[in-house]
């Protein structure tokens, strides 16, 4: 089996609105000036150093922002141009609300596991609904598309709704999934922050987005072992303190697993639990708030680094520039490497722009494992060779602006550029006709 990388690429608006409550870096850069063009540039530079790895890389394509059906739904009307004008005007909130680049965060678009864990041998897909905030929610009905377009093989690959059942059934996708495996087989674990019915003592700041019914459900639906599946709850604390996905304050990859002390409630008796099924093969490092304060870990992201299994079978993790520069995350980091387990190499890739909105190197990717008939399988041109990272780096540099302030999101011209440049970039991924607006 092998993990392709799927990264959701950067968007022309990506931009600092906001709109985040509970991400501290989003509120925190708020009404400040983006790059959308660096930001692309940035996570395609990401995407060629993981490939470097000698690991596979795919590409998924941004959504059409700002949404002008989403817009329509919400009754502004007339042409494009006037639905733009009506949207931002005042404090403009829905335009901010319909104009987020978000979906490049790939970890978000949906859950995954591979066909050797699922009963009936498929891949299954469930593309994440995002419920708990509005500008994240309107990406589920894209995403479906473009999976269903990838992943169109119906005999290898299952691409489901995503969850109903609205705020009850709140999903984020892989963000709150992390697969492990020893020779003993996998352990699934799918985390989640709140539960609707029955349990308490959530978050007391900010909010839990992502609901134990939905992690259940999709773990039904994928159809995998009850025996290997295990569902912690988030630490109220960690949320607090800014980790509003688990991959803030973990990350897991084969035998290795690494948690922050405020990664999950009772941790101890996961990770027991973890044994039992994974045996001792199962490489743990764990950091307390001593070592590793949790405002560092949520300020520079050490736990949201790419763990990836190299064709030689060694680990590298890919952390994110941010970690190097913070004393604690880096010494957490340098500790993970001279353990003596199965990570043998740390790399720092910049993505800064996207870190300013509180998305790491592994928000950008979405870890599909496939085996080779099934890599063969994909539709489109979705893998990153080296014809398709240049001719995507010539795309951003031909579409996407360098500068964007949230009051730049009022320009029409704006929504047109970015019709202009998904229009190439279906043609690019041969990935056929995807957008709204390419199918009236
Ligand atoms: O959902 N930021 C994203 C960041 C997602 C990070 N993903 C993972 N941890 N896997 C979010 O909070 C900010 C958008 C803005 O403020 O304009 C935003 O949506």
């Amino acid at each position: 089996m092998i993990e392709v990388q799927f990264d959701g690429l950067v968007g022309p608006t990506h931009n600092y609105a906001g709109l985040s409550a509970g991400n501290l870096a989003s509120t925190t850069h708020a009404g400040q000036v983006s790059d959308p063009r660096a930001a692309a540039r940035e996570g395609l530079a990401k995407m060629r150093f993981v490939r470097g790895l000698g690991v596979p890389q795919a590409v998924l394509p941004p959504h059409a922002r700002p949404s002008l059906g989403t817009l329509r739904r919400l009754g502004f009307h007339g042409s494009d141009e006037e639905v733009i004008a009506a949207a931002g005007a005042g404090d403009g909130l829905y335009l901010r609300l319909c104009s987020s680049a978000s979906a490049m965060w790939a970890a978000n678009a949906a859950t995954v596991t591979p066909s050797c864990d699922s009963a009936d041998a498929r891949v299954h897909l469930t593309p994440a609904n995002l419920q708990p905030m509005f500008h994240r929610a309107i990406e589920a009905d894209t995403t479906t598309r473009v999976l269903r377009a990838v992943f169109a093989d119906a005999a290898r690959f299952v691409v489901h709704d995503p969850l109903p059942g609205g705020g009850q059934l709140g999903d984020e996708g892989a963000a709150n999934h992390t697969r492990l495996e020893t020779s003993r087989g996998a352990a699934h674990l799918f985390s989640w922050g709140r539960a609707a019915w029955g349990a308490s003592g959530g978050p007391t700041r900010h909010p839990a987005r992502h609901t134990r019914e939905a992690s259940e459900a999709v773990a039904r639906l994928h159809r995998l072992e009850a025996a290997r599946c295990f569902f912690p709850r988030q630490h109220p604390d960690g949320i607090d303190a800014g980790a509003f996905h688990t991959d803030v304050l973990a990350m897991g990859n084969g035998r290795f697993f690494a948690l922050h002390e405020l990664a999950f409630l009772d941790d101890s008796r996961l990770v027991d639990d973890l044994r039992r099924v994974l045996g001792d093969e199962l490489f743990v490092v764990r950091a307390t708030s001593r070592e590793l304060p949790a405002g560092s870990a949520v300020a520079s992201y050490p736990f949201n680094s790419q763990v990836l299994t190299l064709p030689d079978g060694s680990m590298a993790v890919v952390a994110p520039e941010d970690a190097r520069e913070d004393a604690s995350s880096r010494a957490f980091l340098e500790r993970v490497v001279q353990s003596g387990g199965p990570v043998s190499a740390l790399h720092y890739v910049g993505v800064r722009q996207s870190m300013r909105n509180g998305g790491g190197p592994a928000c950008l990717r979405l870890r599909v494992p496939l085996t080779e008939p099934e890599v063969s399988a994909l539709s489109g041109g979705v893998l990153l060779d080296e014809a398709l990272d240049l001719a995507l780096g010539a795309w951003i540099d031909r579409n996407y602006r360098d500068r964007l302030s949230p009051g730049d999101l009022a320009d029409p011209k704006l929504a047109r550029e970015g019709m202009q440049a998904l229009d190439e970039l279906t043609q690019l991924l041969r990935i056929g006709a995807l957008y709204d607006f390419q199918r009236v």
